[in-house]
């Protein structure tokens, strides 16, 4: 799905990784490298493109894919981070053992910490590129420090990591991973939608779209880790029953968690139709989180 984006993605990254190993020493560039190569789904980045397609009304600038790029070099440094020892001590990624498994902890650490600079310095220059103004290209910047901050993903990786045993109700599970998964998703297509220079109404109804869609993934994201084998995930399946995480299929049981899946996409669907933003690709990209197998 998407090939051409994928491409036009991955050339991005490229560009920014190596600007970022540029002065790196040989060993933390090799870290980076590793990491930002392999081959993720990209969704976040999609979406940012598919958001800034959605509502912009001038031409499309290429440089939205460096945009969207830094929102990828976020969720790779966190998914670098999250595979450390000291969090879920993971050996698979994406296909191919973990960053830290290849070149050791410090390393790993180290490079996936040396991706977030980069992301916002990405952002500056590419709203530039974009022809966005000093506030507009703050914005950007802003949008995506919030969801990856205390608020956001770093606050909920340590309330999942908190609750590891323990038994959470449904409502603190869902706090949990609005924080911790949904928060980037609402951010990139809020970040699409900054810099298409869509009006507040339109931003704020692709915010919505992303939270909901977040929903939808992580729970199919759990429903995967039950049912899905890790050579087709490319990352070790069964993780959490291992780590005896809460998860949506464990709170609510599978059939249950699957309804609650498809209401959520529903409802990022109805967020950009109460918006009056009619877009196909943005449809399927919702229905695609829900539908993965992957
Ligand atoms: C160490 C300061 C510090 C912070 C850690 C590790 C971390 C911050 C946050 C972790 C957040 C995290 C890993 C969320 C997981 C969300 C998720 C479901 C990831 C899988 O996303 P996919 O399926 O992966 O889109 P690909 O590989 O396709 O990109």
């Amino acid at each position: 799905m998407y090939a051409g984006e994928r491409v036009a993605i991955d050339a991005a990254l490229e560009r920014a990784c190596d600007t970022i190993v540029a002065e790196a020493p040989p060993a933390l560039a090799d870290a980076i490298r590793y990491a930002l190569e392999a081959k993720g789904k990209r969704l976040r980045p999609i979406l940012c493109v598919a958001a800034y397609r959605a509502t912009r009304s001038g031409a499309e600038h290429e440089a939205i894919y460096d945009v969207a790029a830094a929102i990828e070099l976020i969720h790779t440094y966190s998914l670098v981070h999250d595979d450390l020892p000291c969090m879920d001590d993971d050996d698979l990624r994406r296909g191919r053992p973990t960053t830290h498994r290849v070149f050791g902890t410090a390393p790993a650490a180290v490079a996936g910490a040396a991706l977030i600079p980069h992301a916002c310095a990405c952002l500056e220059v590419a709203g530039r590129a974009l022809g966005l103004d000093d506030s507009e290209r703050a914005t950007l910047v802003r949008e995506l420090a919030r969801a990856a901050g205390g608020g956001g993903m770093v606050g909920g990786q340590l309330l999942d990591l908190e609750a590891e045993g323990s038994t959470l109700d449904i409502g603190k599970l869902q706090d949990i991973h609005r924080r911790k998964t949904g928060a980037l998703f609402e951010a990139s297509l809020r970040i699409g939608g900054v810099a298409a220079r869509a009006s507040t109404e339109a931003v704020d109804a692709l915010g919505e779209c992303g939270r909901m869609l977040g929903l939808a993934f992580q729970i199919t994201d759990d429903l995967l880790d039950e049912t899905g084998q890790s050579a087709v995930l490319g990352k070790t399946a069964g993780r959490d029953r291992e780590r005896e995480k809460a998860t949506f299929p464990r709170l609510l049981g599978v059939t249950v968690a699957q309804e609650r899946a498809e209401d959520a996409a529903a409802q990022a669907i109805d967020a950009l139709e109460r918006a009056g933003i009619d877009d196909t690709a943005l449809r399927a990209l919702v229905r695609f989180a829900v539908e993965r197998d992957r």
